[in-house]
Formats: C-alpha cells, structure tokens, sequence
C-alpha cells in the first residue's frame, strides 16, 4: 500500500545522501518533495505542511556527525516524525478483565464491522476468554444472519433478539453475558451510507445505554481522505477510544493510515489486513515508519551478514578497523567473506550511510577484482604495513599483478582513506550500526 510513497521518498534520500553537508537550502527542497510525495498519497494537505515544518526544524538545527551520512540523518527524523504521526507507541485494547467486557464496533456501511467483529472475537478466545457477538444491526436484512455466519464459523456465541430497538439487543445483551460467564462482549452496530443524524442518536443510546469500554471505530483506509472525516466526526459525537484501519491490505494510497490519528486525536490500535477471521493485527507505528522508509532493508542485510560471517571473526575485525589497524590481508579477508553474502553493489546500497563513505571508492566486482590480484602481489610484509610501499615496490606489484602503477596508487589511496574513515567512525562508535557488523 505505500510502495509509492517509499519510493519516493527513497529517491528524496537518495539525492540528499549524494550533498556532503546539508544546507538550509538542499533540506528545504527536499522537504518541498517530501511534502510533494505525501499529497500524492493522499495524506491530509494540513498534515503534510505541519509534518515537514516540523521535520525541516529539527533537520535545519541538526549537529552534523561525521561519522553519518547527512542523508541518512534526516531519514532517522523523518521516521521519528512518522512514528509521532501515526501516535508513537502502539496503543492497546482495554484488557478483557471485566466480566463482561464490552466492545462497541461502528461505522459506515461496508467499512469491514461485521467482519471485525468476528476477528475481535477470536482474538478473545485466542486468550483463553469466553466471547460472545451481538447482531445490533436490525436493518440491513442479512446482517443477523451474516453475523451468525461469522460466529459459526468461529465457534463462538451468537446474541440477538427479534423485534427490539438496537439499544434493547444490546442491554439485553450485556445481562445476559453476565449471567452465562461471559467475558467479552462484542456490539456489531448498523452502518449507513453516510454520517445521520438518526445513526448517531442510535449509537448514543446505545454508548449510554451499556457504557462500552472500547468503542472502536472502523475506518475503510481504502476510501482516503474521507475515512479521515468520517472517523474524525465519529470522535467527535461518539467519543470513539480507539480506531480500527481496515482493509490495510489493499492497494489505496496510504494517506488514511498516515492522516487519521493526527488529524482525530484518536489512536489507531488495530489493522484489519484481510478477509479471514485471523487477519487482524495490532497498530505498531514504528514498524510501519520502518516499512514506509524501507528500514526493513538494513534488518535483512544484517541478518544476511550474521548468517554467513563468524560473529566473533566479525567482532574482532570490527575492533581492528575501528583502530584503523586493518590490513590487505585483512582486506583480502574481507572480499573473501563478501563474496559469500551476494552481490557487493545489492549489500552497499542497503547499508545506511554507505552512500557517501563510499563516494570515489570503486563498488564494481571488477574493480574487486582488480584489487584482489594488485593485493596478492604484494608480500605479506607490504600487506600488513602498507605504508612501506615506496615507488620501486609500486612499479614491481604492478607489473606483477598487471596493472599500472596508477592503480596501485589508486588503491592505496582508497585503502588509507578507508582507514581513516573507519577511523573516525570508531571515534563515533558507530552508533547506528548492529553489533558486529563490518562495514565492508
Ligand atoms: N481485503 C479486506 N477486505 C475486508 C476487510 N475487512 C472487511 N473486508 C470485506 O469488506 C466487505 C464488507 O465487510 P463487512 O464486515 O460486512 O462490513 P460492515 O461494516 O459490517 O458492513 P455493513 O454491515 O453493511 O455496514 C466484506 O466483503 C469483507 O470481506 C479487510 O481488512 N481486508
Ligand atoms: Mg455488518
């Protein structure tokens, strides 16, 4: 659902991480095309201006760190910013400990409560309660009925009577639930096609009849902007605890799931990702600041690395380069352990930061290559003090390895300046980075 935005926005990074140093300049056209980029997902135009004003603030009176790229700084504000946009932490149902515990599930027509319903109900039973669905729904014709389809389906108990007002089902309900030790009690109200005046009486009488401890609002992220308001005049004449994204696995744009919270004030505790009873998760914003950023590449690169690399090897070279003691040999090392994780240019670009440390140093395998072969002709004493590679050595490994002595001067270059940087970066401690992960 957010592919669009994440590439966009990776492309905004992309550029960024290719500046050196950030001005106030370069961050405020980025921020132009961040702002560009979220009205296309059709995130709330208001939402969007206060989100890059606040970004572009914290970006502008950043302390540059060295050891990081630019780039990559302003993506950790970035996702910092998103997670506060989508609520900070993950906000969780009232516990079902309250014999019985009531769930009121609302909104338009169509936007995923029945279906919610059921998911609730066996998120219940999942933790060993005892759940029971009420059909508060007397309009459409086959809404019983599909309720009790869904129960079911599920095994759980289904309640309803014929003949009464929704608020009577649910007293009714919520008596009969105490009576039959049960512990959650979950309200499957009636949809309209847009917010009534008649709707919202309803739901009040209902609310105030039986006094729910979550009325969770459903909101279709398919339908954008207008989830947005719906959810946002529910709130406000419902008082709604928490709201329910649904449909989360489709293909809209993003902009409901990135607008809602900071738009109603109300937190989004659930994502319903599916049509099946299982398909219901609770509402991290950090993971999805991650996914939107495309974060979820640095975890596989580590774990990539920590499956083909000894970790203790790793450790020990991680303490050797941050000492700027490494070697070739070292080096040769290095080339031999990538070589088993995959192609170089796939494992650079997933590395944050990496764009700039390697600016002027050459990522072809066959530059790889090149070095490996200028390396091996080096003695093993040149290898482990490179600085004893005078002008007649340099003539003599390059006429062993076959190459000029400009490209053993170049990679003597790039070899002193990559120790210099890890250098520095061991200076910084390399806060952004795993333990044991090595840079090369
Ligand atoms: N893909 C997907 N489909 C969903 C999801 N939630 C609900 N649906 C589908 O959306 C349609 C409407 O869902 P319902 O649960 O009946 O919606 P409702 O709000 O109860 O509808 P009314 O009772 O008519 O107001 C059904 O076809 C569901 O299968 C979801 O998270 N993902
Ligand atoms: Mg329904």
């Amino acid at each position: 659902m957010f592919d669009n935005l994440s590439e966009k926005l990776d492309s905004v990074f992309k550029r960024l991480s290719g500046k050196g140093i950030l001005s106030e300049k370069n961050i405020k056209d980025a921020m132009r095309e961040v702002r560009q980029a979220l009205l296309e997902a059709d995130v709330n135009y208001k939402v969007a201006r206060d989100f890059v004003k606040s970004v572009q603030a914290k970006a502008v009176g950043q302390e540059v760190l060295r050891s990081i790229d630019p780039g990559q700084q302003v993506v950790k504000i970035v996702h910092d910013e998103l997670v506060a946009l989508l609520g900070g932490t993950t906000a969780e149902l009232t516990p079902i400990d309250r014999s019985p515990t009531i769930y009121m599930v609302c909104g338009l027509q169509g936007s995923g409560k029945t279906t919610l319903t059921g998911k609730l109900a066996l998120w219940g039973r999942r933790k060993n309660k005892k759940p029971m669905v009420v059909a508060a729904d007397i309009y459409r014709p086959a809404a019983v009925k599909q309720l009790k389809v869904v129960a079911d389906q599920i095994d759980v108990p289904h309640f309803h009577i014929e003949g009464k007002t929704p608020p009577e089902i649910c007293a009714a309900a919520v008596k009969h639930a105490k009576t039959n030790f049960i512990d959650l009690v979950i309200l499957d109200t009636a949809g309209r096609l847009h917010i009534d005046q008649e709707l919202m009486e309803e739901l009040t009488q209902i609310k105030s009849q039986v006094q729910p401890h979550e009325i969770l609002l459903v909101a279709d992220a398919m339908t954008g902007q207008d989830a947005v308001n719906v959810a946002d005049e529910f709130h406000k004449r419902l008082d709604v605890t928490g709201v329910v994204l649904s449909k989360l696995d489709g293909d809209a744009r993003g902009g409901a799931a990135l607008s809602i919270r900071q738009v109603t004030g109300c937190p989004i505790k659930l994502a319903s990702v599916g049509e099946k009873p299982s398909d219901l998760e609770p509402f991290h914003p950090d993971r999805l600041a991650s996914r939107i950023l495309g974060m979820g590449d640095v975890v596989t690169l580590v774990e990539k690395a920590q499956e083909s690399i000894d970790e203790e090897q790793a450790a020990k070279m991680q303490d050797k380069i941050f000492k700027a003691q490494f070697n070739f040999e070292d080096f040769l090392d290095q080339m031999a352990q990538l070589k088993k994780m995959g192609p170089l240019e796939n494992l650079l670009q997933m590395i944050p930061g990496m764009g700039k440390a390697l600016k002027g140093m050459t990522v072809d395998e066959k530059d790889m290559e090149r070095m490996v072969a200028i390396i091996k002709s080096m003695t093993i004493e040149e290898r482990r003090r490179p600085q004893l590679i005078d002008g007649s050595r340099k003539r003599r490994i390059a006429a062993g390895s076959g190459n000029s002595v400009q490209a053993v001067n170049q990679l003597l270059k790039q070899f002193f300046a990559m120790q210099k940087m890890f250098n520095q970066m061991g200076k910084k401690k390399m806060k952004g980075l795993p333990p044991g992960f090595n840079p090369f």
